[in-house]
C-alpha cells in the first residue's frame, strides 16, 4: 500500500512536470485516442465495485467487462441494469450525440463513466478502460482522466492464412481476443489455398475428408479443418467482440486442395501446379461453386464474401491448351485466357450479389469487369501503386495491405532467418508503423473510399502457434494504430512507450511475441521444416 502512494505520487508529480508527454505514455490506451486530459488523482478498483449498465442493449458488454476483469485480475463485479450511476460504479451511459464507433470514457476518484451511441462505440470504451488499469502490489488503480476517441477508418483488419498451416480454434479465439482490445474489427479468414481446404462444406464431405489432408510443410498431414459448429462458435466469440468475419474462399487459383477432392472441377494440369485453378469452362464448376458459396453465406452472417482471384497465372497453363478451355474462350467471345479469367470473376461475383452479400477480391480483380459498388478490392501489390490508384479512380472501396509493410509473414528484424524479404525490404515495426504515410498522398483524394486497412499473415513458414504469435506481435499493434488514430497523434516514441503496456497484457494471456525492447531475448521460434530458411523475394 505504501508502495502504492508513493508511486502515485510519482507519476502525479510527473504528470506535472512533464505534462504533454505523459499524456502520452500513461494511460497506455493503444491505438492512441484522438483526444486524452488528464485528471487529478486515482480511481481505485476493489471488488466492491458496481458495473451499471443504462439500456438493455448493453448487457451483453457489460457482461464481456465483468468476465475480463474475472479473467485477467480476479474479479466477480455485481452487475445492474439502472438508469443512473453510484460511487463506486463503472457506469454504461447512452449518449446519442456520440458518432457511431466513438466513445467518452470519464474517469474521476468517484466513478467511471463509459458513453457511446451504440454498443460498439460502448466496447471501445471498454477497452481503453481495461488498458488503462494498473496494477501495483495488488491493488488496482486508473488515473482520473477524460477520454474522447473515434476511428479513422471502418476496416481494421487482421487476415489469418488457416490453409497453408492449420491454426486452431483456441488460437483464433486468442487472437479474436487481442483484437478486440486494439479496437479491430475484421477478421478476414483465408480458409482455402493449395495446401488444404480447412471448412466443412455439408453438399461436399471430401473437401474436407481429402482437400483438408496436408499442410504446406507436410503434404500427408493428418486433415485438419474446422466444421460447421466451429465455424458458428468463432463467428458469434467474434460478434460478442463486434469483430466481423469476411470468409476467403480463393478461386480461381489456388484451388489446388479443392482439386484433389473433386478433379472434375479442376482444369488439371502436371507438376508443381497440378490442380491450381478451377475448371473456368464446366458449368458444373459454377454449380459447385455456387453450392459452396451458398453454405457459406448462412454460416457467415456479415455482408462480404472474399473470393480471391489473385495469381491465377502462375497455375492456369492448362488453359491455353485445352480444347474446351480454348472453345468457350472463341464461344463467349472472351478473347483471350485473361478474359476469360475476369468472366470467371464475374460470374462468381453476380453468385454473391444473389446471394445478398457484397463481393471482395484481391487487387487483380480491378480489371474483371465487376462494377465498382459490387466489390471491395484489397490492395497487396506494394510494388503496383498504379494498382492503388486504379481501383479508386474506378470508384471500388479498397482496403490497403500492400506486401510491405502489411504482410506479416516478413521478417521483422534484420537477424531473422525464416520469413520473406522483398530485395532488402522487409516489415520491421517502425516501417509498418510508417504505414500509410507512403500512400497518403494517392488516398487523400478518395478520402470515402478507403475502407481502411489490415494486416496479412501468411502461414507458409508459420507451422506453430508460438511461431504464429512471434511474427503477428507486436506488429499488429502497430497497424491497429494506422487504422485507428488520425496522423496528427501518431507518435513513434509514444507508441513504443504505450506498447509495453500491451504486451504485459500479452504475458498475461499467455501469447508470445517478438521484443523489440531486447531483440536478443526472444529467440525466433522454430519454423516448419528445413525448407523454411530464407524466403524468395
Ligand atoms: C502472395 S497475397 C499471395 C499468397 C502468399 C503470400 C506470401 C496474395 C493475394 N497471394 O498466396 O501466401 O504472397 O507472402
Amino acid at each position: 500500500m505504501h508502495n502504492m502512494k508513493h508511486r502515485i505520487l510519482f507519476l502525479l508529480l510527473s504528470y506535472l512536470l512533464l505534462s504533454n508527454q505523459l499524456i502520452h505514455s500513461i494511460p497506455g490506451i493503444i491505438p492512441q485516442p484522438k483526444e486524452v486530459t488528464s485528471g487529478k488523482g486515482v480511481f481505485e478498483l476493489t471488488k466492491f465495485i458496481t458495473i451499471i449498465y443504462q439500456d438493455e442493449r448493453q448487457a451483453e458488454n457489460a457482461e464481456y467487462l465483468y468476465d475480463e476483469l474475472k479473467k485477467e485480475y480476479g474479479f466477480s463485479l455485481l452487475i445492474n441494469q439502472k438508469n443512473r450511476p453510484q460511487n463506486g460504479s463503472i457506469f454504461l451511459k447512452e449518449n446519442p450525440t456520440i458518432p457511431e464507433e466513438g466513445y467518452k470514457l470519464t474517469v474521476d476518484k468517484k466513478q467511471i463513466i463509459c458513453e457511446a451511441s451504440t454498443p460498439t462505440g460502448m466496447f471501445y470504451a471498454i477497452q481503453s478502460f481495461l488498458q488503462s488499469i494498473i496494477s501495483e502490489d495488488k491493488s488496482y488503480f486508473i488515473l482520473c482522466m477524460n477520454v474522447e476517441d473515434a476511428p479513422r477508418y471502418p476496416w481494421r483488419g487482421m487476415m489469418l492464412d488457416v490453409a497453408r498451416h492449420f491454426h486452431n480454434k483456441e488460437t483464433v479465439m486468442n487472437l479474436l481476443d487481442a483484437m478486440a482490445r486494439l479496437k479491430m474489427n475484421r477478421f478476414h479468414w483465408h480458409l482455402t489455398d493449395e495446401d488444404g481446404w480447412r471448412i466443412e462444406i455439408k453438399k461436399y464431405p471430401k473437401l474436407t475428408q481429402e482437400g483438408a489432408v496436408g499442410n504446406w510443410s507436410d503434404r500427408m498431414a493428418y486433415p485438419k479443418y474446422f466444421s460447421q459448429q466451429d465455424v458458428k462458435e468463432i463467428v458469434e466469440y467474434a460478434r460478442l467482440r463486434h469483430i466481423t468475419v469476411i470468409p476467403e474462399i480463393d478461386m480461381p487459383g489456388h484451388a489446388s486442395a479443392a482439386s484433389r477432392a473433386y478433379p472434375e472441377i479442376s482444369a488439371g494440369g502436371e507438376g508443381r501446379w497440378a490442380g491450381f485453378t478451377f475448371h473456368p469452362a464446366k458449368e458444373s464448376t459454377y454449380r459447385f461453386l455456387e453450392d459452396v458459396l451458398t453454405e457459406v453465406a448462412e454460416l457467415f452472417p456479415g455482408p462480404y464474401i472474399h473470393i480471391g482471384g489473385d495469381e491465377v497465372h502462375f497455375g492456369n497453363q492448362v488453359w491455353f491448351t485445352d480444347p474446351q478451355i480454348q472453345k468457350f474462350i472463341k464461344d463467349k467471345q472472351l478473347g483471350d485466357e485473361s478474359g476469360l479469367e475476369h468472366y470467371f470473376l464475374r460470374r462468381v461475383s453476380d453468385i454473391v450479389k444473389n446471394l445478398g452479400k457484397t463481393t471482395v477480391g484481391w487487387d487483380e480483380m480491378i480489371a474483371s469487369g465487376i462494377p465498382s459498388h459490387q466489390a471491395v478490392i484489397m490492395w497487396w501489390r506494394h510494388d503496383k501503386r498504379e494498382q492503388l490508384e486504379k481501383a479508386l479512380s474506378q470508384g471500388f472501396n479498397v482496403v490497403m495491405t500492400p506486401r510491405i509493410p502489411c504482410y506479416l509473414d516478413f521478417v521483422q528484424d534484420n537477424t531473422q532467418k525464416i520469413g520473406r524479404r522483398w530485395g532488402t525490404d522487409f516489415n520491421s515495426l517502425f516501417t509498418v508503423y510508417k504505414f500509410p504515410k507512403p500512400v497518403e498522398s494517392i488516398i487523400s483524394a478518395y478520402p470515402d473510399q478507403i475502407m481502411g486497412m489490415q494486416a496479412s499473415v501468411w502461414t507458409e513458414r508459420m507451422a506453430g502457434t508460438k511461431r504464429l504469435y512471434y511474427m503477428i506481435f507486436p506488429r499488429l499493434v502497430a497497424i491497429s494504430e494506422n487504422a485507428w488514430s488520425a496522423d496528427k497523434v501518431k507518435n513513434y516514441d509514444s507508441f513504443m512507450k504505450r506498447l509495453k503496456n500491451f504486451l504485459l497484457y500479452l504475458d498475461r494471456k499467455g501469447i508470445n511475441y517478438f521484443n523489440p525492447f531486447d531483440v536478443n531475448s526472444t529467440p525466433e521460434p522454430w519454423g516448419p521444416t528445413k525448407k523454411d530458411v530464407i524466403a524468395e523475394g
